[in-house]
């Protein structure tokens, strides 16, 4: 028997994705709660199955066991270090060595230049997520908080390690699971971001995964908000023509009224945007007011479109200029352009945002996924590669 262990905000998402991953033979060990719901944070649960395969020795199951804690810890330690930083805002803050019964304890401060040792057996993982684009204050600190809390003997089989490394990593982000309308509710979704990160391709893929590709066929609608006047519908009215949806063009607050009232048939509506710079604080106003307008009738589901091939930095950057807008989900693009995805991981980090979908290639509609935590982290540090 061999034991796996799986995370969702219930335990029923939890063991959904085993199922998904492991099949329905999958006997349930345990579930435990390791984060409780709190304001700004979702619960954490994790439930650990045993499928039939390679017996594991009771060495390895407490192994693992103990494996899982000490992720607990440092996870948990993590969301406490976001909390006091949100408070404070004065740099990095660190825990003293002891465990965590010292909860209370006040955090000491940590100045992410002080020299520490990157213990030698961390150093393969260390390379290849600092290669990943990470953000260096993030992998600094996943990596001193391992070393204080990770006995020695833990640390011998490189295996073991990439696997904790893993577990914590999709710890510290987080994914939406996709909500699908229901009872007659209406999904609307409006895609924002900067010009050319692949925001109408986005919206084609997932008009046709609502319209055509799930359980059920959802009735999609589509609304182009142009508010230069640019002829932005376009490209999307040859796709909207293709799938047989209806598209309104709205140029301000009020026409966007008046195309949501004209779909208010449809499940599902999607809202595409023209490409904004971060630097034009006046588009994104714009995009802002015909938020404010419309939210009190609909409830507009607003994502942040990133693409990966862009550096942490600037997809920061981003996130910050677009941020008056209420961004609710990040949606990453290009995943297929870039050879690291470890900015994905430090601007879900740093935001605390979670991550709806994430695009692979320009086909439509096949290159759009839903996103996951275990198989996002395996893709930040070791590569997405197409077709796997
Ligand atoms: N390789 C790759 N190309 C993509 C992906 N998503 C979109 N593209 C390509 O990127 C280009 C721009 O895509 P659009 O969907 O028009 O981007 P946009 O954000 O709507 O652009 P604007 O409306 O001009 O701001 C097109 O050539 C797309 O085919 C992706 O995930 N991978
Ligand atoms: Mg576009």
């Amino acid at each position: 028997m061999k034991i796996l262990t799986f995370s969702g905000s219930t335990p029923a998402e939890a063991l959904k994705k085993a199922q998904l991953a492991v099949g329905e033979d999958a006997m349930l060990i345990g579930t435990y709660e390791i984060q409780k719901k709190s304001e700004g944070a979702n619960a954490l649960y994790e439930i650990a199955v045993g499928v039939k395969g390679d017996d594991l020795s009771p060495l390895h199951a407490k192994r693992e066991k103990n494996l899982s804690r000490i992720v607990e810890d440092v996870a948990k330690k993590f969301s406490m270090m976001a909390k006091m930083m949100e408070k404070e805002s004065a740099g990095m803050l660190l825990a003293p060595k002891g465990g965590m019964e010292h909860d209370t304890t006040p955090l000491v401060a940590w100045n992410p230049k002080e020299e520490w040792d990157l213990p030698s057996e961390f150093e393969p993982i260390y390379h290849r997520a600092q290669q990943s684009g990470m953000n260096p204050n993030h992998l600094d600190a996943i990596m001193r908080l391992t070393s204080e809390y990770m006995p020695l003997e833990m640390r011998e089989n490189p295996e073991k390690l990439e696997h904790y490394f893993q577990t914590l990593m999709a710890k510290l982000i987080t994914v939406r699971a996709e909500k699908l309308p229901q009872h007659g509710d209406q999904k609307v979704m409006m895609l924002v971001g900067a010009t050319g990160v692949g925001k109408t391709t986005v919206i084609a893929k997932l008009a046709a995964r609502y319209g055509y590709f799930l359980e059920k066929n959802y009735k999609v609608g589509l609304i182009v908000l142009d508010t230069y006047r640019r002829g932005a519908a376009e490209s999307l009215l040859q796709y909207a023509r293709m799938m047989r949806l209806d598209l309104e063009i709205a140029i301000d607050a009020h026409e966007c009224a008046t195309a949501l009232e004209a779909l208010r048939e449809c499940d599902c509506i999607l809202i595409d945007t023209m490409g904004v710079s971060p630097q034009d604080q006046s588009k994104i106003d714009k995009i802002n007011e015909v938020v404010r307008h419309n939210q009190a009738n609909y409830p507009i589901e607003v994502m942040l479109v990133l693409p990966s091939s862009v550096k942490y930095d600037d997809l920061k950057w981003t996130y910050d200029r677009f941020s008056p807008l209420g961004i609710d989900t990040l949606l990453f693009t290009k995943l297929d352009e870039t050879q690291g995805l470890g900015n994905i991981f430090s601007v879900l980090y740093e935001t605390k945002l979670p991550v709806s979908y994430l695009s692979t290639g320009q086909e439509i509609p096949e290159d759009l996924v839903v996103a996951g935590n275990d198989f996002l982290i395996q893709w930040v540090l070791n590569g997405f590669q197409k077709g796997e």
